[in-house]
């Protein structure tokens, strides 16, 4: 691919603090940049839908570019998410949701999340090293929990 020098980009902890990580990124998205893939960790993250038969193009989909993976914190950040995530399937369409603003087909839903705390767990863990994951207070969290 032409123009495929390369660099490694960190938003730092003023810039999480502050809450500047998805201006950082769009401002990269927007300025025509590419991401580069990060992981192929996909057979494995969705193994539980191995005997589907849209589990080899789903597999195929996943891999074929970069993802974004993240792991999240807070109070029920998994049912919550999965609320604000919508449904699987964007043609059964709920406005204001991420897929029901966003996308149109189920095989091109744009946005994972967790269905439990179990599959959280295991799923963190396979993305993740432990060490990666940093523990750390963010200078709203007494604005935002009691
Ligand atoms: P979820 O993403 O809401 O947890 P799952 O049933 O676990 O839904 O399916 C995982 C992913 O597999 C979906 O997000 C979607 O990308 C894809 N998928 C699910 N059902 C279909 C289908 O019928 N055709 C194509 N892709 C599908
Ligand atoms: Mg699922």
């Amino acid at each position: 691919m032409a123009n495929a020098e390369r660099t490694f980009i960190a938003i730092k902890l003023d810039g999480v603090q502050r809450g500047l990580v998805g201006d950082n990124i769009k401002r990269l998205e927007q300025k025509g940049f590419r991401l580069v893939k990060s992981e192929e960790l996909l057979k494995q993250h969705y193994i539980d839908l191995k005997d589907h038969p849209f589990y080899p193009g789903l597999v195929k989909y996943m891999n074929s570019g970069p993802v974004v993976a993240m792991v999240w914190e807070g109070l029920n950040v998994v049912q919550t998410g999965r609320l604000m995530l919508g449904e699987t399937n964007p043609a059964e369409p709920k406005p204001g949701t991420i897929p029901g603003d966003s996308c149109i087909q189920v095989g091109r839903n744009v946005i994972h999340g967790s269905d439990s705390v179990q599959s959280a767990e295991k799923e963190i863990s396979l993305w993740f090293k432990p060490e990666e994951l940093v523990d750390h207070k963010s200078c709203a969290f007494d604005w935002i929990d009691e």
